[in-house]
């Protein structure tokens, strides 16, 4: 697949994705969003990765969407061209992703950064939802992910005035998982990834869902989806080696079967 904006590389069971629009610091087109659905979705389907981690640059993960095509679009334009499916489908993915967040976050860039399932942030990085200077609001799940990840003050705070929270901020809200210097981003979060990537896969796949559930489901349903994938496990040959190892007292190789 040839990617105009996007430099994708599979290292070790890591599907690595870095955003590629330097000029305009990474501000997401239609095209380039686009693009990270077809990547993501090949990469979901690719046994031989187990993790994604997507990248921006050093100085933007992503400035948010692209103003200039925003600024030319109409609400029929954003029906007819279903503006936000290709959101959808990366929100479906469904194995794990870790974003490396260095500089800008903002906007869509801080929207897609909370698509991800990890977030690893870089002392440099900033996250804010700047659109109410521009006259409009998030579009990409910012008034809803923001919310449940940092809670109603600060999320309030945050998209009310367009100002954005530094890492550190970020990190004592909830927001990232580690901050770490700038010159170890990628090694941070490769490291994180290769973690999870020595992990049985159809557990983590389950895991991944059972908790994002969490964020939108009542407790008796997340509850009882949490307990069918419990028990879905035991069908797996991972679950047997996992017990199995710990047993024989040896470390377990897991196959995703
Ligand atoms: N869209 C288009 N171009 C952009 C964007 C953007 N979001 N951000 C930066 N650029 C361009 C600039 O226009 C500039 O281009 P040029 O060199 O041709 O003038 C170039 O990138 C470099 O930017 P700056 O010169 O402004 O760099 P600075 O270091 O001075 O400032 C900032 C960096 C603070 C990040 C500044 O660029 C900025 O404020 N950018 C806009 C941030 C913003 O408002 N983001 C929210 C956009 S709206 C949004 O995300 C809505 C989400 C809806 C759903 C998502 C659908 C995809």
């Amino acid at each position: 697949m040839e990617e105009q904006y996007l430099i994708v590389e599979k290292q070790d069971r890591i599907g690595k994705i870095r955003l590629n629009r330097p000029r305009v610091l990474n501000a997401l087109n239609s095209a380039l969003i686009g693009e990270l659905a077809d990547v993501m979705e090949e990469m979901d389907r690719d046994d031989q990765i187990r993790v994604i981690l997507l990248m921006g640059s050093e100085k933007a993960f992503a400035a948010g969407a692209d103003i200039q095509e925003l600024a030319e679009s109409s609400p029929v334009d954003f029906v007819m061209k279903q503006f936000f499916a290709d959101w959808e489908r990366i929100r479906k993915i469904q194995k794990p992703i870790i974003a490396a967040v260095s500089g800008y976050a903002l906007g869509g860039g801080c929207e897609l950064a909370m698509c991800a399932d990890l977030i690893v942030a870089s002392e440099t990085a900033r996250f804010g939802q700047p659109e109410i200077n521009l006259g409009v609001i998030p579009g990409a799940g910012g008034t809803q992910r923001l919310t449940r990840a940092v809670g109603k003050a600060r999320a309030m705070e945050m998209i009310l005035t367009g100002k954005p929270i530094t890492a550190r901020e970020a990190l004592e809200a909830g927001l990232v998982n580690r901050v770490v210097p700038a010159d170890q981003l990628e090694e941070e979060a490769l490291a994180l990834a290769k973690e999870i990537a020595g992990k049985p896969p159809i557990a983590v796949r389950l895991a991944k869902q059972s908790v994002l559930k969490a964020m939108d489901l009542p407790l008796e349903h997340g509850l009882h989806f949490e307990q069918n994938s419990f028990y879905l496990l035991f069908s797996s040959q991972d679950q047997q080696e996992g017990m199995q190892a710990f047993i024989e007292k040896r470390k377990p190789n897991f196959q995703g079967k």
